[in-house]
């Protein structure tokens, strides 16, 4: 299932296909950062970000500073990274531009 907490193997490989995000937390999240050219790029870009979590009723943990976007994604209710964290890592970088 989407929310089944991964084992380590099976992460390495999701990696693969965001190789941009890092692993954090002993592997119970995976992180990025983004950076925009204006405050602007950057509310726009979490705007879309959260339309996109919404209907996937999955949720970043973020923070912004003026142009730079921290994300950090991991599933509360698995203790750990599933499915549903790199679809939604995809997701983001597909609605970056970057
Ligand atoms: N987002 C994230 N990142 N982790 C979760 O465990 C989670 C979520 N759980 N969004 C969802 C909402 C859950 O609380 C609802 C009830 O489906």
């Amino acid at each position: 299932m989407a929310r089944d907490k991964l084992d380590g193997e099976t992460i390495t490989q999701a990696l693969l296909k965001v190789p941009e995000w890092t692993l954090a937390e002993e592997g119970c999240a995976i992180s990025r950062t983004f950076e925009f050219r204006s405050f602007n790029e950057a509310f726009g870009f979490m705007t879309r970000v959260a339309l996109a979590a919404e209907k996937m009723d999955h949720h970043p943990e973020w923070s912004n500073v003026y142009k730079t976007v921290d994300i950090q994604l991991s599933t509360h209710d698995a203790g750990g990274l599933t499915e549903l964290d790199f679809k939604l890592a995809e997701k983001i970088d597909r609605l970056s531009g970057h």
